[in-house]
């Protein structure tokens, strides 16, 4: 009976998770879902990477935390619309939740949506909330064992950035293990080293790269429905 009810609630949500994925859809707009544990560079991460795609890209935040609108209130100034939602005890977002949030935003008006899931490894994972990408953030200063024993979030990203890379020389932090336990969980997914303090263009250049290829698919498809008619 409890299997029956969890499967219930992940079905639900992926039902709204796919109504805000045609959304992000018509609205042209890539949605990026950010995941890591708490403390990761989120954040940073954002503040670094939203002025870095203007003025070319305009981005769209939804940011979630357990309480407050610190996160919110540093992006503000950064992002085209920013959204704060505050879960109280949940340690995940749902995607009824992104959904709600929708209704205020001018989505039409920017080509990056990101998501700033609350911080945790495990739960997030397992919740679709319609987004076309899932990073997963993993910093040096975490160590280079939990790879093998949070591995739910690992399985599913579109990419892995390994933050704080500028620790890498002070903190004890076997990169090869890392790269392995990963390799492990999911083969292809690509890893890329970043730092708010040293940069982050690859991560930058991913983006423009998956936007692209967004265009194109977005493109053939119309070629395609065209054509069929
Ligand atoms: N050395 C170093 N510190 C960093 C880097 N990125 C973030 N930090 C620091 O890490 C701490 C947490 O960063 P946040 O960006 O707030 O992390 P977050 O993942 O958004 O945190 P939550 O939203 O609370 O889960 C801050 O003190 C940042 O200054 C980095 O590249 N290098
Ligand atoms: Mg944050």
């Amino acid at each position: 009976m409890k299997v029956n009810v969890v499967r219930n609630v992940l079905q639900a949500n992926d039902l709204v998770a796919d109504e805000c994925r045609k959304r992000f859809r018509k609205a042209g707009a890539l949605a990026v879902n950010l995941i890591s544990a708490p403390g990761s560079g989120k954040t940073t991460l954002l503040e670094r990477t939203l002025p870095a795609l203007q003025p070319e890209f305009k981005s769209i935040v939804i940011v979630g935390d357990l309480e407050t609108t610190r996160d919110a209130d540093r992006l503000e100034p950064l992002a085209h619309q920013v959204v704060q939602i505050n879960t109280g005890m949940s340690c995940h977002l749902y995607a009824n939740q992104v959904a709600q949030s929708l209704e205020g935003l001018a989505l039409e008006a920017a080509q990056f949506l990101f998501i700033e899931n609350v911080g945790n490894m495990v739960c997030p994972g397992e919740f679709d909330l319609g987004e076309n990408l899932k990073v997963v953030l993993y910093s040096v200063p975490e160590g280079d064992d939990k790879v093998a024993k949070y591995p739910t979030i690992f399985r599913v990203a579109d990419l892995v950035l390994l933050t704080k890379a500028d620790l890498l020389g002070t903190l004890a932090f076997d990169r090869e293990r890392v790269r392995q336990d990963i390799a492990r969980l999911n083969a292809n997914v690509q890893i890329l080293e970043v730092s708010a303090e040293t940069g982050m263009e690859q991560w930058w250049a991913w983006l423009r790269a998956r936007r692209e290829e967004g265009l194109a698919r977005e493109a053939r498809c119309v070629t395609e429905a065209l054509a069929e008619t």
